[in-house]
């Protein structure tokens, strides 16, 4: 909101000074005018993700466009002592590309290019900063599918993808980003270029540190170039909406589709997620009635008798009291506008400053997770508005807190902070993970205990300091080094 930006304004004055007058010169003369930013308006706009949580304070903005300015400019920075934020489409939601403490950002904004596709060995190559969307779209091209999708993919970035191993609507069937990455090209903290695994399929010589890197969230270096695998689209994917009476009959009703049908998503939202969007969209509700929540399930209908077996499957489920209405889509135009119902509840909650918990626990576990925490969800937030989604398929929950236009942002936030503790508190009791899809960044650095234990942390603060031996990259993310 306003009294985040004008924070900033005031602070960026005081951060620039950060970077010594001769690492500046060095950066002009290495990126020019134009590929090295300090006006307040770019500090703003690259320092930050789509966290509104954090104010965004950095001291410049570097667009490189080559590994070999990269590698400079992480040299640079180990000389002169200063931190580097790697940036990329900044649809983070977790503060991972936010730049709060006057450290430089290093975007790969100018690094987008698709390098190759290779339609025999089904994988693609590109550059750190390629678009999601433009990898679907070059995939496609080729009567290929890269299989990671979700809401943000129109502007996301695949580094970022990769760095926060990003899942989305599509992960019960095809899994995370880490199932797909077979080759990364990455800059450490000490500007060398490690090229890890060079897009095998087979190669068991040692430690795979291609695996170190994804979900690393910026901490250990940058990563330049990924190359990914590729598959097959599915064939005539078709989308049902289900109105459902209680988030149990939802676990039911995914126990019945896992069994009949040809999986490709299982998703749900509550009724709440259901007129945000349809008021905020101007799109039609799928039923007259409304209905507690809704499930969303796609899956492959190749032929007219897994048409009959998902009818006879939602009419088992009707007759249970699992499942209250039902539509199917009987074309492509509708499938997808089903999904907007779906995809389209992250966007339009955004502009209630929304407070996100984003959790997961084993399947089988879920519906004790829902039920824990929609008890506690009664207690603690009666008087607001929450927004239930997600991929309940993975056993991975959204739940949203949206923020009065009362009560200011610092306000909101303590109270929801001071209701996480309970939330995490019964995701840890039932072995789940306090950050599910949405990486831990810097907003939920407090609360990684609760899914990770003390041995594992030092762990990972000895394989940063080999990495990152100076600490400059992505300061404070995921934990105090
Ligand atoms: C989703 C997108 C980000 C959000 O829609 O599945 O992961 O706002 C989310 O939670
Ligand atoms: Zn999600």
């Amino acid at each position: 909101g306003k009294d985040v930006i004008t924070m900033t304004a005031g602070k960026q004055a005081a951060d620039i000074g950060k970077v010594p007058d001769a690492m500046t010169h060095a950066l002009r003369s290495l990126l020019g005018e134009e590929r090295f930013l300090t006006d307040a308006e770019s500090l703003a706009h690259y320092g930050r993700d789509w966290t509104r949580f954090v104010a965004p304070a950095p001291s410049g903005i570097l667009l490189p466009i080559s590994i070999s300015e990269i590698q400079t400019i992480v040299s640079l920075a180990r000389q002169y002592k200063v931190k580097l934020v790697p940036s990329g489409g900044r649809t983070g939601l977790s503060g991972g590309a936010m730049a709060a403490k006057g450290e430089l950002v290093l975007s790969l904004e100018r690094m987008r290019k698709i390098l190759q596709v290779d339609k025999a060995g089904r994988s693609l190559t590109c550059e750190g900063g390629a678009i999601t969307g433009e990898i679907h779209r070059a995939a496609a091209e080729h009567g290929l599918m890269y299989p990671v999708d979700f809401a943000s993919s129109g502007s996301s970035q695949i580094g970022g993808n990769i760095a926060t191993n990003a899942g989305g609507i599509q992960v019960i069937r095809y899994g995370m980003t880490r199932n797909w990455v077979t080759g990364l090209k990455v800059v450490t903290g000490t500007g060398e270029l490690l090229e890890l695994n060079q897009g095998l399929v087979k190669n068991n010589t040692g430690l795979d540190l291609r695996h170190l890197f994804i979900g690393s969230e910026g901490i250990l270096g940058v990563i330049v170039e990924a190359t990914l695998g590729l598959t097959d689209p599915p064939k005539t994917p078709r989308v049902m909406v289900l109105g459902v009476p209680s988030m149990a009959s939802l676990m039911h009703v995914l126990t019945g589709c896992q069994a009949q049908l040809s999986l490709l998503a299982f998703e749900f939202f509550s009724d709440l997620a259901l007129q945000k969007v349809t008021t905020g969209q101007g799109i039609q509700p799928p039923f007259k009635d409304r209905y507690p929540f809704y499930a969303l399930v796609e899956f492959e209908s190749a032929s007219a008798e897994a048409e009959t077996q998902a009818e006879q499957l939602v009419e088992g489920c009707m007759t249970q009291g699992w499942v209250d209405d039902a539509v199917l889509s009987q074309s492509e135009s509708q499938r997808r506008s089903l999904w907007r119902l779906r995809e389209d509840i992250s966007e339009t909650i955004a502009q209630w400053t929304p407070y996100k918990n984003d959790i997961s626990t084993t399947v089988q576990k879920t519906p004790a997770l829902l039920s824990k925490v929609d008890a506690l969800v009664a207690r603690h937030y009666a008087d607001l508005e929450v927004v239930w989604y997600g991929h309940i398929g993975d056993g991975n929950l959204h739940l949203n807190i949206l923020k009065p236009d009362t009560v200011s942002v610092e306000e909101f936030q303590a109270r929801c902070k001071s209701v996480s503790h309970h939330v995490f508190r019964v995701v840890q009791e039932l072995g789940g993970s306090i950050s599910a899809e949405h990486g831990v960044g810097l907003l939920k650095k407090d609360f990684l205990h609760f899914s990770r234990d003390p041995a594992e942390i030092t762990l990972m603060r000895g394989i940063k300091a080999q990495f990152d031996p100076d600490g400059i990259f992505n300061p404070g993310n995921v934990f105090n080094a």
